[in-house]
């Protein structure tokens, strides 16, 4: 799925406004028609989460109606025109003057429609957008479940992940136009030949018969066959794509005679392989270590909804803390986000929302949640596939077997159900089967079964010790994961990254000697994983849990309905751990064990 982009074939129109809007809590809205107009309505940002904007719909979950009314300009007649919804949450069906043009399930990926037929012209065309996320147990992710961590970790509302539930139409909505004959989609992978790097480009096209591709200026030749071409360009004495060497060289694709095209495609490609061997994860043939953070789409006010500023200051705190990597926890992140990372030169662990996934419910509830994790994992592929700094797809974060308290607390237990390794192996394989070129992940839960990480490139795991066990206790806590380390790694021969680790710690609060919450709790914490991982060849990447504080759902572990684990507060402060990843991570060659 192409980002849409403005040139002289194309055209587009963002509908980030303020929207009418109306809560649908008896789910009466389509049969009364509520896509012609709304009768109650009050005044909605898009994109935004709806939850803090008014105080009495902080926490409905239900359906709600977003409206908006827009003339389409007239040059575009002729053109195909699409509507693009960037993200929903979680499910939502689009109305164009009153006339359905489709629906979408899952709320962090963009979908469209071709509304072309259901357009005026000669006059203000309403587009309603019907939002809905209830909580669901066979929704990805889950909630209102039973089991799991939530047994003991009540949490209102009732979601089964660890960040507010937040609703509403989160990402820009567009309108876009596209020449009849166009270019319909483009992937780009890239190899590197000795000096050169090699660029191979396979486009789909409506309509035409050929084209051609222009990068680092040479030209090569498109032939379609049933819609399908490919080319490629040996770039010699390529610059390669990294932290701190992004470049990026411009790719034109263009349909029909360069002379007078008739559709026209940029992008940005980096020039970049991804490969492990043995321990080790190697970014263009050297090794990289991951350094960075698991992050959270969350601000104040706009909830989950895209905000720019936030995320460029978000890239220019990693920066200058001397981070190289995030992971979009847990769920995919704006496709803005992906296009700074690229620019920034930042490595991307892309995850989809198969956020602390559970077994119960039965076979067929089970093949739903399996249905859902494949959709939203090939529509996650098919949207960040040209992006170098993604290099790794995660199908899960903590899923989670039954005996998952027994696990924890150590005890004894029997080999994982097989059919359980089977259900991720299915997710392997489809990322494998669909982009060859990235490596595959599963981010395990303290305890979880190993079984669920041999299928792996790269084993990342979340680790509390010190925190949620040997609580208080940091040395204890260091001896632990030293064990862990070196037993997994002699399990399962591949490099381990810990993609999760943190204390909760409210900022401005100190001791010494340090007492859990404090800021010198979180610096001697993150020192002892920082110092275990620097130890041992074989990891290769530490993410701390969480670059800044993020809302959560209210319940007894989590104060202020927060999440305190930031090195940065929710504003973006630094707490006194920022300033230890600074002084500690922007020193050259700093926690890259030797081998
Ligand atoms: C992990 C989850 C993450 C939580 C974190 C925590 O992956 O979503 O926010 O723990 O407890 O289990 O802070």
């Amino acid at each position: 799925m192409l980002y849409p982009q403005q040139n002289d074939k194309r055209n587009m129109l963002n509908l980030s406004d303020i929207w009418d809007f109306q809560i649908d809590p008896g789910e009466v809205g389509e049969a009364e028609g509520w896509f012609n107009g709304l009768a109650n309505a009050r005044p909605m940002a898009v994109p935004a989460s709806w939850n803090d904007i008014y105080d009495d719909i902080r926490d409905y979950l239900g359906v709600a109606w977003y409206l908006t009314k827009t003339f389409v300009p007239a040059g575009w007649q002729g053109d195909r025109v699409m509507l693009r919804v960037g993200s929903a949450n979680y499910a939502a069906k689009v109305w164009v003057n009153g006339s359905l043009a489709g629906g979408h399930e899952g709320g962090h990926l963009p979908f469209e429609f071709d509304v072309t037929a259901l357009l005026r012209w000669d006059a203000p065309n309403t587009i309603a957008v019907q939002v809905e996320n209830h909580l669901m147990p066979n929704r990805v992710p889950a909630g209102n479940t039973r089991g799991g961590l939530g047994a003991f970790m009540r949490m209102f509302p009732a979601a089964t992940f660890d960040f507010f539930p937040y609703a509403g139409l989160h990402r820009a909505v567009h309108l876009y136009s596209v020449p009849t004959s166009h270019i319909q989609d483009v992937t780009v992978t890239t190899e590197i030949d000795g000096a050169d790097g090699l660029v191979s480009v396979a486009v789909e096209a409506s309509g035409e018969s050929s084209g051609s591709i222009h990068l680092a200026g040479q030209t090569a030749s498109l032939i379609f066959d049933n819609g399908a071409a490919q080319a490629q360009i040996r770039v010699a004495d390529a610059k390669l794509w990294g932290p701190g060497h992004p470049h990026l060289y411009p790719l034109e694709v263009t349909l029909g005679d360069d002379a007078a095209p008739l559709d026209r495609y940029s992008l940005e490609v980096g020039i970049r392989t991804i490969a492990v061997e043995g321990g080790t994860i190697l970014l263009n043939g050297q090794p990289i270590f991951l350094k960075g953070f698991g992050r959270h789409e969350d601000f104040a006010i706009s909830g989950r909804g895209d905000n720019t500023p936030v995320t460029v200051k978000d890239y220019a705190l990693m920066k200058w803390v001397g981070a190289n990597s995030y992971r979009t926890a847990h769920y995919p992140y704006s496709e803005e986000q992906m296009r700074m990372a690229d620019r920034e030169g930042i490595l991307v662990i892309d995850e989809i929302p198969n956020v602390s996934l559970q077994f119960g419910g039965g076979a067929e509830a089970i093949a739903e949640r399996l249905r859902m994790c494949k959709q939203q994992m090939a529509e996650l592929i098919a949207r960040d596939k040209n992006h170098p700094s993604v290099v790794m797809w995660s199908i899960a974060n903590e899923p989670m077997p039954a005996d998952v308290m027994q696990r924890m607390s150590g005890a004894k237990v029997p080999p994982v159900d097989p059919s359980t390794t089977a259900f991720f192996q299915e997710l392997y394989d489809l990322c494998r089967a669909q982009d060859p070129t990235r490596l595959v992940t599963l981010v395990g839960i303290g305890g979880g079964p190993v079984e669920w990480l041999e299928s792996a490139d790269v084993a990342c795991i979340n680790r509390y010790y010190g925190w949620y066990s040997q609580t208080g206790q940091l040395d204890e806590g260091r001896a632990a994961l030293k064990n862990e380390l070196d037993a997994l790694y002699a399990h399962l021969g591949k490099p381990i990254i810990i993609t999760e680790f943190g204390a909760d710690t409210l900022a401005g609060n100190h001791s010494h000697p340090p007492d859990m919450w404090s800021e010198e709790y979180q610096v001697e914490f993150l020192r002892g994983y920082l110092d275990a991982a620097a130890e041992r060849p074989f990891m290769a990447g530490l993410h701390i849990w969480n670059l800044a504080d993020f809302k959560t759902a209210q319940g007894v572990m989590r104060a202020a309905s927060m999440n305190h684990k930031g090195v940065f507060t929710r504003d973006r402060q630094p707490k006194m751990a920022a300033h230890f990843l600074h002084e500690r991570w922007s020193q050259p060659g700093s926690d890259k064990p030797a081998g």
